[in-house]
């Protein structure tokens, strides 16, 4: 089936309007789109999808509201209470990029904790994109790659997929896909490096509604779609 695909990326947006839609708080968005991810995550792992990277907190996320900014710092302790046990059952390991340092510290904790427990499932990896920005990565990865490059660790010669070596997704295969929810056609700072030669796909449900069947169909339809323009 749609395992062909080794790493899929997710642009989980929309919580907020649809929330609003139903004359909710943003903050019940944001919920419901963490139940959802648990239900992404297993049709994932199901599907024999290697590497599951999901956007969860942007570096622009901090402009927003104080109150929901904290409402948000909450989430990975609640979705661990919940989820933690089935997802060892799962055999999915948790791992994250992004700088986790500028997190409360319970919130680190909390993450740290979870990619402990995890670390030796062997399964899916379910990636939490946090406090992460496209743009800050490939600053970060030039400006190692310029001081191993001045203390002779790397060539001048050094070509791309060394560069990759020094991005946060170096131990995951490329990206096959990206999924956004919600609408919006733009990349918002996610993955800018990888996703140079992924499927882009736009869909107009927020994520709360996004359902493991539609996940399914949009990854089948992708599949169809590289196979009649593939070149070969
Ligand atoms: C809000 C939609 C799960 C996107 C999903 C702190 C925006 C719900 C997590 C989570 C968020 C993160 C790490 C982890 C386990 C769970 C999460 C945030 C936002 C930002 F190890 N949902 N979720 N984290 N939202």
């Amino acid at each position: 089936m749609s395992a062909q695909f080794k790493h899929v990326a997710l642009i989980m947006d929309g919580n907020g309007r649809w929330a609003k839609k139903q004359n909710q708080e943003r903050t019940f968005g944001h919920s419901s789109g963490s139940e959802n991810v648990r239900e992404i995550a297993i049709a994932a792992n199901e599907l024999g999808i290697e590497v599951l990277t999901l956007y969860a907190f942007s570096t622009e996320n901090w402009k927003r509201p104080m109150d929901e900014v904290k409402f948000l710092m909450k989430l990975p302790e609640i979705f661990f209470a919940k989820f933690l046990q089935e997802l060892m059952e799962k055999n999915i390991r948790i791992q994250t990029i992004g700088e986790l340092d500028a997190f409360p510290n319970d919130t680190q904790k909390v993450l740290l904790r979870a990619i402990e427990a995890t670390k030796h499932n062997t399964g899916m990896i379910l990636c939490f994109a946090m406090n992460y920005g496209g743009k800050r990565e490939i600053l970060l990865a030039a400006k190692q790659f310029a001081e191993d490059l001045n203390h002779g660790k790397i060539s001048m010669l050094a070509d791309e997929e060394i560069f990759e070596s020094y991005l946060m997704t170096k131990d995951y295969p490329p990206v096959d896909v990206c999924i956004r929810t919600s609408g919006e056609q733009r990349l918002s700072n996610f993955l800018l490096w990888q996703l140079a030669y992924a499927e882009l796909v736009f869909v107009p449900e927020a994520w709360p509604e996004f359902t493991p069947e539609r996940f399914k169909e949009v990854l089948t339809q992708t599949a169809d779609r590289e196979r009649r323009f593939g070149g070969i």
